[in-house]
Formats: C-alpha cells, sequence, structure tokens
C-alpha cells in the first residue's frame, strides 16, 4: 500500500527516469554527430539504464495496486557544448536525481513506509556509482585537455562499453 503522498512521488520520479532516458538518447547522437561514436556507445548504454531504472519504479507502483502513469515531460536538451561539457551536465543531472532519491527516501522514513524504503534503497547505491562514472570521465578529459590523440583514445575507451542486463529485471 502506497500513501497517495508517496504515490505521486513515486509517480512523478518514475517520470524524471524517463527523461533521463531520453536525455542520455539525445547525448548519445550529439556525441555521433561530433564524430565521437565511442561516447555515442556510452550514451546509448546509459539510455538503456535509465529504461531499467523507469521500469524498475512503473513495477514497483503497479505492484503496490496503484497506476503506474507516464505524462507530459519536456523536451531534453539536444546541443551540448563539447566533449567535457556534455559529461559535466551528465554529472549535473546525475547529483540532482541523487537529491531526488534522497527527498523519496526521506518521505518513505517519514511515512514508515518501509517496502518503499527497501525499494529505493538500490537507487540509493545506483547514484554513487552514477555520479563516480562521470567523475572518472570528467578527471581524464581536463587531464586530456585539447590533446586529439588523448580524446580519440578516451572516446575509444567510452566505446567498450557494454549494457549489462540487471540480474533482478523489472518485471
Ligand atoms: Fe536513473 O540514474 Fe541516472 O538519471
Amino acid at each position: 500500500m502506497l500513501s497517495p503522498n508517496m504515490y505521486a512521488a513515486l509517480n512523478t520520479h518514475m517520470n524524471t527516469e524517463l527523461y533521463s532516458a531520453y536525455l542520455y538518447l539525445n547525448m548519445s547522437a550529439a556525441a555521433n554527430a561530433m564524430g565521437l561514436k565511442g561516447t555515442a556507445n556510452w550514451f546509448n548504454v546509459q539510455y538503456q539504464e535509465e529504461m531499467v531504472h523507469f521500469m524498475k519504479f512503473y513495477t514497483y507502483i503497479n505492484s503496490q495496486g496503484e497506476q503506474a502513469t507516464v505524462g507530459q515531460m519536456n523536451a531534453p536538451s539536444s546541443r551540448f557544448p563539447s566533449f567535457l561539457g556534455m559529461f559535466e551536465e551528465t554529472l549535473a543531472h546525475e547529483q540532482y536525481i541523487t537529491s531526488c532519491i534522497n527527498q523519496l527516501t526521506e518521505l518513505a522514513v517519514q511515512e514508515k513506509d518501509h517496502a518503499t524504503q527497501i525499494f529505493l534503497q538500490w537507487f540509493v547505491t545506483e547514484q554513487i556509482e552514477e555520479e563516480e562514472n562521470d567523475r572518472e570521465i570528467i578527471g581524464k578529459l581536463k587531464m586530456i585537455g585539447d590533446n586529439g590523440y588523448g580524446q580519440l583514445m578516451l572516446d575509444s575507451e567510452l566505446g567498450t562499453r557494454v549494457f549489462t542486463p540487471p540480474a533482478d529485471p523489472p518485471a
């Protein structure tokens, strides 16, 4: 059972996860347009991960007897300043998502909603990895600077990222 407040907050965040997926799909196409094929792959994998996050919320809300509802959303950006700028925007977005997950967790604690607290724990941990990945790439990009060879090497490394479906796929 979800309280009306908890249901509304979870449904809103489910839509934010879908927004994240669309944002990274746009970033993938933008990277491709910049000639960064490996980076396009990295963002495509990120898009697939966000769809898993979206589906986890969708499945959880429905499994609690409520109706998950996809709504209207703002169009995500499609223009990004640079290779580095794209990852700086990604980190800023993930920090925002972390704050949303923290707020949801706070609400679940206030409401003594133990099931939702347990559900959200996966996301609390996931956000550490999300931010860490972005910080690592930003660090490398800052070290590389304008060195074209370095940028190509990093792009090639990002091309090796593979989407791994979760062990507990959302039903
Ligand atoms: Fe779903 O973690 Fe990124 O946005």
